[in-house]
């Protein structure tokens, strides 16, 4: 066996620690850390996949130019840069900063130091055009925080828990929604010590195999089914009556708009037994502490906002949140969350502040700028026209909801720029693609995780843990290969622009600019000094960090949460009017109404061997899907007369995409369930058994969105289908 190193899987947010294989200086296999205190070894065919990664031969090793006729060809990158400081200098000096956008991808935020970088770029060319992923995501979750108010005395976690909903999330593959470290072991760990689990899911999901109670409705009818789960808690008096008191207000306007969804309503609407919904309700409500977290199927599926704000004040009425003197289970290692107190922020800015959007009279929320009107402000002429954009470890292409749009809207752009190792969708589309290392080349910490437990209840770690790691590697031999931050620092030297990085903090708003620092732009920072910058203000200082290879729990002084503030007066709003305005509309069914013309709802599920649209053709990742099939019921299918390997063709209002039948009992009847960023760009996808479909296709931005984050419906998305071709013609 070769040399074994340390390092970070950064293929996906959950940061798993990886022992690296080692053979001439070249990675050769990748396993878990089976002696990390927290991870217990776990890793996924993912990051084992790492090594193929980085010697693939559809890796970029060289920037690329577009020439004139569409092909590319490679550029060195400092060649590069200076042509796209030359640009941008112009359509900046042009048109103003609102011309210039970027667009954070997950790789931009899985690679915690480039990001800070798109920022202070953007800072210091006065842009307020920041688009990412978060908002055609799960953007519900910022919103109805700021809608409801947080809890400063820190986020819940199922360790700490009695009882835990999970509503439309698969931690188990996803990592994400409430548990996710070793997620398949916490869940089973925390069961073995009585935890009781309700699951809100149209599929039968891997966490929901685990559940005490499994309610397995038809989607979009989560805020139905949590207004219902509420009105049983009121009823039942089961709330928390101290806490509501010193803490709550709207309680009233909350209980008198939840009355209307009765146990009997709720389970015809969403088609459930009336009786496990009040059983689920009890479940939480008498919990000492539970916990309650929604995913991405709930926040696409229409009222996102309202179902993340339902479970907000399900909490808040249960009492359910850490109380003065319970020990916090990570005071803070590598990033600082400030002090924890017992009591409530008022709420705060949701919607409509900051920079205005010119379409669906959207502005800037707390989840940032609704990503799903990008493609209408690059298309739509007149001052303040977005004419390039930046995407950073993204995927536009694939990812934005109405690929038909964003498609029309790329290609008006006058400079697109991806920073991508893969010649994807959206690089073929690019004039510009910066070739990256990739991760085993550059140093990295577990910022990003402990960041997400301070604002997310359910993520981060459950210890003070943390790890760093150097590179491993150096960039195969004859490559011009960057990591991602220097782009912006290159063209910034370029364009006479000087940068000041932040730490990114969710509730330390002073420590954020009290610990800014000013970069140097003659001398170029090492990556070194870049990530001492970042962590300038950490609990445990990054040098004591970088003693330990492997990830480890550090010895932090215990936290308890503090008692309130003498004098504290800000409550939480669980009573909001746009809210209880909005489950009037639930009541009243207009969706339903509207969508009764069709048979199926399509719903989004992610694939357990791959990352949205990242690496699908690595061989071990794609040894089970080589495309997203279109996951059906057998009940469905007989009904249908279809078989597996059927093509179907799915038909939304907006447009039809190709659908590959998979038989799968896991998934209700009435819904099909299909994986997005899959597929290739309009007109160049028709072989879908290669690449499979894009189901962002199937959504349109401009009818059925969220009228704050703007986020359409990409999931229990109404659809009809229609057999194409059978599963024996295709093969
Ligand atoms: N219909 C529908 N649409 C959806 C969703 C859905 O459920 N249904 N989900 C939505 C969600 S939650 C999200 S987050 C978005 C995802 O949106 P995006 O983030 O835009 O999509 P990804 O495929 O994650 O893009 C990651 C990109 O990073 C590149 N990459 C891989 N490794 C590296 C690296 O080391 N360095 C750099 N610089 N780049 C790298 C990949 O090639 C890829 O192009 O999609 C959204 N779209
Ligand atoms: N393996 C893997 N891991 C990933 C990703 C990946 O692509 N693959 N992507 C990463 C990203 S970008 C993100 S944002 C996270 C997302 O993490 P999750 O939100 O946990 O994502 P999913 O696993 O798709 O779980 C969403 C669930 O919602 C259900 N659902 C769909 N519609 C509805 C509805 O109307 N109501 C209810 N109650 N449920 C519904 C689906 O059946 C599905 O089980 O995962 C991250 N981790
Ligand atoms: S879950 Fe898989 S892809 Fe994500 S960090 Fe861990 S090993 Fe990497
Ligand atoms: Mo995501």
């Amino acid at each position: 066996m070769g040399e074994v190193k340390h390092s970070i899987c950064r293929v996906c947010h959950a940061q798993c620690p990886i022992l690296v294989e080692m053979e001439d200086g070249k990675p050769v296999k990748v396993v878990g850390d089976k002696d990390n205190p927290i991870y217990h070894g776990y890793t996924c065919v993912k990051g084992r996949e790492l090594p193929y990664m980085h010697y693939s031969d559809k890796r970029l090793l060289h920037s690329q130019k577009m020439q004139a006729d569409g092909t590319h060809a490679p550029i060195p990158h400092e060649q590069a840069f200076d042509e796209v400081a030359e640009k941008l200098k112009h359509i900046l000096d042009t048109y103003g900063p609102r011309s210039i956008a970027y667009y954070v991808g997950t790789h931009g935020y899985n690679n915690f130091a480039t990001n800070r970088f798109a920022d202070a770029w953007m800072d210091a060319i006065e842009s307020p055009m920041r688009f990412s992923s978060v908002t055609i995501d799960q953007p519900g979750k910022a919103i109805a925080t700021a809608l409801h108010g947080a809890w400063q005395g820190g986020t819940t976690n199922i360790e700490q828990a009695d009882a835990w909903m999970f509503v439309g999330t698969n931690p188990i593959v996803s990592m994400f929604g409430g548990t996710p470290v070793n997620p398949a072991r916490a869940i089973q760990k925390a069961k073995k010590r009585g935890l009781e689990l309700v699951v809100v899911d149209p599929r039968v999901t891997d966490v929901a195999k685990h559940a005490t109670i499994h309610l397995q409705p038809k989607p979009g009818n989560d805020p139905a089914i949590l207004a219902g789960m509420l009105r049983v808690i009121f009823e039942e008096g089961l709330y928390d009556q101290k806490f509501t008191t010193e803490n709550v207000n709207g309680f009233v306007e909350l209980r008198e708009a939840v009355d209307a969804f009765t146990p009997d309503f709720v389970a015809e609407r969403a088609d459930i037994p009336a009786e496990k919904l009040k059983e689920a309700a009890r479940m939480i409500a008498r919990a000492a502490r539970a916990g309650c977290t929604a995913g991405t199927g709930p926040n696409m599926a229409g009222y996102g906002n309202l179902t993340e704000y339902l479970l907000l004040s399900m909490m808040s009425i249960c009492g359910h949140w850490l109380q003065e003197g319970d020990k916090l289970p990570n005071p803070g290692v590598l990033v600082n969350r400030g002090p924890a107190k017992a009591q409530p922020s008022g709420p705060f800015p949701a919607w409509g502040f900051g920079e205005k959007l010119r379409v669906r009279n959207l502005a800037n929320t707390a989840a940032g700028l609704p990503t799903a009107a990008a493609a209408d402000e690059i298309l739509m002429d007149g001052e303040g026209k977005v004419r390039a954009l930046l995407s950073l470890g993204g995927n536009p292409m694939m990812a934005w909801p109405d690929q038909l749009k964003t498609y029309d809207a790329i290609r008006e752009l006058d400079l697109f720029i991806s920073i991508d190792p893969l010649m994807t969708a959206s690089a073929r589309l690019s004039h510009y693609v910066i070739a990256p290392k990739l991760s085993l080349e550059y140093e990295a910490t577990t910022a990003l995780q402990e960041m997400l437990g301070i604002g997310l209840s359910g993520e981060g770690y459950q210890a003070p843990y943390a790890q760093h790691c150097e590179k491993i590697m150096d960039p195969p031999e004859g490559s011009d290969v960057i990591e991602d931050w220097e782009f912006f620092y290159g063209i910034s030297q370029r364009m006479g622009l000087e940068l000041t990085l932040e730490p990114w903090s969710f509730m330390d708003p002073a420590g954020k600019a009290a610990n800014a620092t000013k970069l140097d732009m003659s001398n170029k920072p090492s990556a070194t000094q870049i990530w001492e910058a970042l962590l300038k203000n950490s609990p445990v200082p990054l040098s004591e960090v970088k003693k330990s290879e492997s990830g480890k729990i550090y010895d932090v002084p215990e936290v308890r949460v503090a008692p309130r503030d003498e004098g504290h007066t800000a409550r939480f709003d669980v009573g909001n009017d746009v809210m209880m305005k909005e489950l009037e509309e639930v009541k009243a069914g207009i969706v339903q109404d509207r969508e009764k013309d069709y048979d199926f709802r399509m719903i989004s599920r992610r694939l357990h061997d791959h990352h949205n649209s990242n690496w699908h053709f690595a061989p071990r990742m794609s040894r089970q899907y080589k495309y997203n099939p279109a996951f059906m019921n057998p009940g469905d299918m007989k009904a249908h007369g279809l078989k597996t390997g059927d093509i179907i063709e799915v038909i939304a209002e907006r447009a039809s995409i190709k659908g590959i039948v998979e038989e799968a009992p896991d998934v209700r009847e009435g819904s099909i369930a299909m994986t997005h960023c899959w597929g290739d760009l309009p007109g160049q996808d028709d072989d879908v058994l290669t690449h499979g479909s894009n189901t962002g296709r199937l959504s349109s931005v401009e009818k059925d969105y969220d009228p704050y984050s703007g986020i359409p419906r990409m999931s229990s998305i109404p659809i009809n289908i229609r057999l194409l071709q059978s599963a024996v013609a295709a093969e």
